[in-house]
């Protein structure tokens, strides 16, 4: 065993000293106060919040690293097959709580906290969110880390350390302004390993040299280097020791803090330079969702970070001295989006430059480690870079994609012999001008498995971008995966109460590891008093919410109205401007009846939330009409409680953990066909929330699952909307009336601002109308009154609501990672204890 390597008395001495985790109150408030007083040199006279918070966090972190160690050990000692997850984002949010929930000691800590004279929400509150993705891509890393760990998983996360996340979003004036989020002030979550670096290589140039058996080998010289930095960022599984680790790298100049040579030469303003033009590669975030920008800096990022994990993983693997050949039994690389494709190419390189291996069977090697997962049908999303671009930037990396592209045609030419324009589609290179590199293409041709995010979503890219690629290599190499959400922190962190309802009625908490258990609930749909408790928690999160809507925008809502919430990033795609425009639809209906008519109606909070990328015109703009509805709307005496607009400044992974828990209805209503996937809508249902949608994406499997009666969906479907843009421009296209009469209102300036808001009038009115706007109005109008309808019914919106959850037990990111693992990564969980 390993600890035969250490002689017996040492063995001894470590073992007496070992630090062991704490596990009373008593013992956590020690570890906090001797924090407050060594780690932070303060003192009780001087311990603020913050300070308390540091404390807490640290002394949690201890806690972590015990089991992190042991957990690293234990793959170490097995070494059996990894998981590697390379994704460019992981949107983790709070740490601390979700620390306190997987390691079971979060009662002890409110405990210790209170002694210590703190309240504990106010301590969680504290911390600043690792806000490192945008959206749903980045979310969706951060719920599979947690399903990783908490299912006993070897498996590391591979990313960036972004020194600004995604930016902080200020309204003023009813404007989005984006503020730069500087996180790493005070981050006890993350170890720097300064002893774990790699030189990663830049520009230069290729030389054929030959080898000792006088074969030619590519040599790439020459450029310049960039070291990666590793910080640790362990990741507690869910009531089980095992503590996986998140490797996120920084980027610095070679050569230590500066050039030495050229600040002994005087040279000093320019070694400087060249450090901070070293590290701005890892210094932001790029904030666009759903387009790629193909800026040079992002490919710089894209292969530093996928350079150096590959040197990481290389390096353990060969600590093993296994054959080559055996690399894909002991390893699994799942890249999240076409990002980290170049990975395909870096370790075809390192096998063939570095290690000798001829070309077939460093290919073969190649395929079989990776798995890629598309998470977009959107043309403007699908990466492309210019040739010229990687030639300059890694020229011995674009002669392999060459030779790839070589092999991978000549083989569908042998395929498809009397078919010419099938090569051009299916080429990795574009011959457009410039001439471009598909990474998608890439993606597919290097992966054994490829998968979409949904059922429909996999169907699709099976039938339209990719259905070439069905042709060549049979329907096998395609698979879906439906996304899934941690239910941990989507139920159990975000909604407390709700989570101990649940446990009290099943004997247990677990369910939180075995999420179909839910299913158990749905004997309880006709148990008066569950049902009672069931409405008073969401009572108490909907005033929760309000109070918070207070504090952050000055508006008083009513709890006791229905709260229609639609939470996301800012995307015509997702059609926060068809909310609105039912909104502002909502508004003049109510505006137009006497006041004993408007007494019988039901009072609402339409809340919206989320992100613009800072370049996107039209998604600023549909921002700016929110709020310009909600200043016109919430202060109308004739409308009262009966509408309120509120649009919450900065959504992010933490004001979700408030908002999901406080939703009656949310909405999910993308154009059909272009939502992948969608998470919040499981979140939302998770948490007795129901909503009304689009028959696209997950909502589909939501449907099969919770059942017709229980989610309100509405509109036009995928296969028909291809038919109904071309009849936009061809056909004659007439806006549906209702619609018309809101144009018209905003166009009488209502809402301030007529040229502001004239665009988006015109992308429905004279620009086709590409998201179907018009199209879906009537039937998201009607389906909104039916939702009225329902919800004067409380005792059977509540049955809706049980039963929903009872069935959402498919929708947990454990069996995302099952699935994974069984028909993509071929590994098995690790033992716990040896
Ligand atoms: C999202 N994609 C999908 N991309 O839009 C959503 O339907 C799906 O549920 C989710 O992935 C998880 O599968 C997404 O969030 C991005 O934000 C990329 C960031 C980098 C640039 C390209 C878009």
């Amino acid at each position: 065993s390993v600890e035969a390597s250490i002689p017996e008395p040492q063995r001894e001495a470590w073992k007496r000293s070992q630090t062991s985790a704490f596990k009373s109150s008593d013992e956590f408030e020690k570890e906090v106060v001797r924090h407050v007083e060594t780690s932070l040199a303060r003192s009780m006279f001087n311990c603020d919040e913050k300070a308390a918070y540091s404390a807490t966090s640290l002394a949690f972190r201890d806690h972590l690293i015990l089991d992190w160690n042991k957990t690293q050990q234990r793959q170490t000692y097995r070494d059996s097959k990894r998981v590697y997850y390379l994704s460019l984002e992981f949107l983790m949010g709070r740490a601390l709580d979700n620390a306190m929930l997987n390691v079971g000691l979060k009662d002890t800590a409110k405990a210790g906290l209170a002694d210590l004279g703190f309240r504990i929400e106010d301590i969680i509150g504290q911390e600043h969110d690792a806000a490192l993705g945008n959206g749903g891509l980045g979310r969706l890393a951060a719920c599979f880390l947690d399903s990783l760990a908490s299912l006993d998983f070897p498996a590391w996360g591979y990313g960036l350390r972004y020194r600004y996340g995604i930016f902080k979003q200020e309204i003023i004036d009813g404007y989005q302004v984006e503020v730069p989020d500087y996180w790493l002030d005070f981050n006890p979550w993350e170890f720097p390993r300064h002893d774990v670096t790699v030189d990663v290589q830049f520009f230069g140039s290729v030389k054929k040299v030959p080898n000792e058996q006088g074969k030619s080998v590519a040599v790439w010289e020459g450029g310049e280097i960039v070291v990666a930095v590793a910080y640790d960022v362990p990741i507690p599984g869910y009531d089980t020791p095992t503590t996986n680790n998140l490797r996120l790298w920084s980027s610095k100049a070679s050569g230590g803090e500066f050039d030495f040579q050229k600040f002994n030469s005087g040279d000093y303003e320019s070694s400087v330079a060249e450090q901070q033009r070293a590290e701005t590669i890892s210094n932001v975030l790029y904030p666009n969702d759903n387009l790629e920008r193909g800026k040079e800096l992002r490919l710089k990022q894209q292969y530093f970070w996928v350079a150096a994990s590959l040197y990481d993983i290389v390096r353990r693997f060969k600590k093993s001295k296994r054959a080559w050949r055996e690399f894909p039994e002991q390893v699994a690389i799942q890249l999240n989006d076409t990002h980290p494709t170049l990975a395909i190419v870096e370790l075809q390189r390192i096998l063939i430059d570095i290690e000798g291996l001829d070309w077939d069977l460093a290919w073969e090697i190649v395929t079989g480690t990776f798995g890629y997962t598309n998470h977009t049908v959107l043309p403007e999303a699908l990466e492309k870079w210019p040739v010229g671009l990687v030639q300059h930037l890694l020229p011995r990396h674009l002669q392999i994609i060459y030779d790839i592209n070589l092999f991978f045609l000549q083989s569908v030419e042998k395929q498809f012999p009397d078919d010419r324009d099938i090569l051009t589609r299916v080429s990795i290179i574009e011959e457009s001008q410039p001439k471009m590199v598909r990474m998608a293409h890439l993606a597919i041709v290097g992966s054994h498995k490829v998968n979409g995010v949904a059922e429909l979503h996999s169907d699709l890219i099976k039938t339209t971008i990719f259905k070439d690629f069905v042709e060549i290599y049979g329907p096998d190499r395609f698979t879906n995966v439906t996304n899934g959400i941690t239910p941990r922190r989507w139920l159990h962190q975000a909604n407390p109460r709700l989570s101990e309802l649940i446990a009290s009625k099943l004997g247990s908490h677990e369910f939180l590891k075995d999420l179909s258990q839910l299913n158990k609930l749905e004997l309880l749909v006709q148990d008066k008093e569950f049902k009672k408790e069931w409405a008073e928690i969401k009572f108490a999160n909907k005033v929760r919410l309000a109070k918070y809507i207070k504090e952050t925008t000055g508006v008083n809502v009513n709890p006791s109205a229905l709260f229609d919430v639609q939470v996301k990033r800012i995307h015509e795609y997702k059609r926060q401007q068809l909310n609105i425009f039912g909104v502002i639809h909502r508004y003049l209906t109510l505006k137009a009846m006497t006041p004993a008519e408007r007494k019988k109606q039901l009072p609402r909070v339409s809340i919206f939330g989320g992100k613009a990328a800072p370049g996107y015109w039209m998604a600023k703009q549909i921002i700016h009409l929110i709020n310009a509805v909600g200043s016109v709307v919430n202060n109308d005496e004739d409308i009262g409680d009966l509408l309120k607009v509120i649009f919450l400044e900065d959504y992010n992974v933490s004001k979700a953990e408030i908002i999901c828990p406080a939703s009656d209805i949310s909405e999910h209503i993308s154009t059909a066909g272009t939502e992948a996937s969608g998470t919040s809508n499981m979140k939302f249902v998770l948490n007795g929330g129901l909503i009304i949608g689009t028959c696209d994406g997950a909502n589909i499997e939501i449907t099969r699952e919770v059942g017709e009666n229980n989610i309100f969906l509405f509109g036009n479907l995928a296969e028909d909307v291809e038919d109904l843009r071309h009849a936009h421009t061809y056909g004659s296209h007439t806006i549906d009336p209702d619609l018309a009469k809101v144009f018209e209102e905003i166009q009488k300036g209502t809402f301030g601002s007529v040229h502001d808001f004239s665009a988006m009038i015109a992308a429905v009115k004279d620009h086709g109308d590409y998201y179907l706007v018009s199209d879906d109005f009537h039937s998201y109008i009607e389906t909104h009154t039916l939702v009225d309808e329902a919800y004067r019914n409380q005792e059977e919106w509540v049955v809706k609501s049980i039963t929903a959850v009872a069935r959402m037990g498919f929708f947990s990111s454990d069996r995302c990672i099952y699935e994974y693992a069984d028909g993509i990564w071929n590994v098995e969980p690790l033992p716990r204890r040896d």
